[in-house]
């Protein structure tokens, strides 16, 4: 089995790690990075391995045989343009995977991309290290599934691919849900952090509290119209809350990504995350202020930087 992985960040270079012993894998980015790269396991072990990388340019020259998937793991925002530099090098029916936060790329993607597509949604936790490391942090759970329910039995071989390869993984039906579930928790924690410039667990203290939870009564009010039920049985708005809270309490010490892309200058994946709650609450008549003044900020925060690089 083939894998093309598009987007040599953290995620990228962690799932090119799991597989390669097990599969042919290519690594693709917009420039070179060193071939040789080190893993370190989550349970402290570096293993250095000699992964095969290249660039879009290069695969146009090369022409090398189709892969069975092309993972894309870059950042919502930056998917469509990565899949456009090389969509020229492979059929129009290769299945995507599409690794993004939010909701944003997958519907498009879906729609436009003539082959099967894929959704992932992982809780695996990787930072990168340079431009030859990766750190796996923690394991997690990945989910896997298409946004129609056409493509199981390919989500199931996928899953049983990456969970051989050590990356625990389970097909679902329900993937939209669980997109959906998770973009939740990032619009409640990430603008927020990423504007105070503090860490997960800093939400506690009282005014950042309060602002959370005026975030979370809008988010419940807009899963409810979009029909996404709450991960367990509690009240719906109250459901939201605690699962918020659990994921602040068990990520306290972590600079969530939004953060991170706001101190690397780099463009936030905002639009991907706050532009789905936004267009919904238009379109179902809801309040959305918090959501905005946090999409206001956020959009300014970016500029502000923009203009100073
Ligand atoms: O997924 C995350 C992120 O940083 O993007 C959370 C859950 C907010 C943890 O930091």
């Amino acid at each position: 089995m083939t894998h093309w992985i598009l987007g040599p960040g953290a995620i990228g270079r962690l799932l090119a790690h799991l597989l390669a012993p097990h599969a042919d894998v290519t690594l693709i980015g917009r420039r070179l990075l060193p071939v040789q790269q080190t893993l370190t396991t989550p349970e402290g072990e570096r293993l250095a391995q000699h992964l095969s990388i290249t660039t879009a340019a290069a695969l146009h020259a090369d022409k090398p045989p189709p892969p069975a998937f092309v993972h894309i793991t870059t950042k919502a925002m930056t998917a469509e343009p990565a899949l456009e530099s090389i969509a020229g090098v492979i059929p129009s029916t290769t299945p995507l995977v599409l690794w993004q936060n939010g909701f944003y790329v997958q519907p498009r993607l879906t729609h436009a991309w003539p082959g099967p597509v894929l959704c992932a949604t992982t809780t695996e936790g990787a930072y990168l290290t340079g431009e030859d490391g990766v750190v796996h942090a923690g394991r997690g759970q990945t989910f896997i599934g298409d946004l129609n329910n056409q493509h199981g039995t390919l989500a199931q071989t996928l899953a049983e691919a990456l969970s051989h390869a050590g990356l625990s993984s389970t097909a679902v039906s329900d993937i939209r849900q669980r997109l959906w579930q998770k973009l939740a928790v990032n619009a409640a924690i990430n603008p927020l952090v990423a504007l105070q410039g503090i860490r997960n667990g800093e939400l506690r203290q009282a005014d950042h509290a309060a602002r959370v939870d005026a975030v979370v009564k809008e988010i419940a009010r807009i899963m409810h119209a979009e029909g996404i039920a709450p991960p367990s049985n509690a009240r719906e708005e109250q459901a939201w809350r605690d699962w918020v809270w659990q994921v602040v309490n068990n990520t306290a010490n972590n600079k969530a990504s939004m953060l991170q892309d706001i101190e690397a200058n780099r463009p936030t994946e905002r639009g991907a995350i706050l532009g789905p709650l936004l267009e919904s609450a238009k379109r179902h008549r809801l309040t959305y202020q918090e959501l905005a003044a946090l999409d206001q900020a956020l959009t300014h925060k970016e500029a502000a930087q923009a203009s100073l690089s």
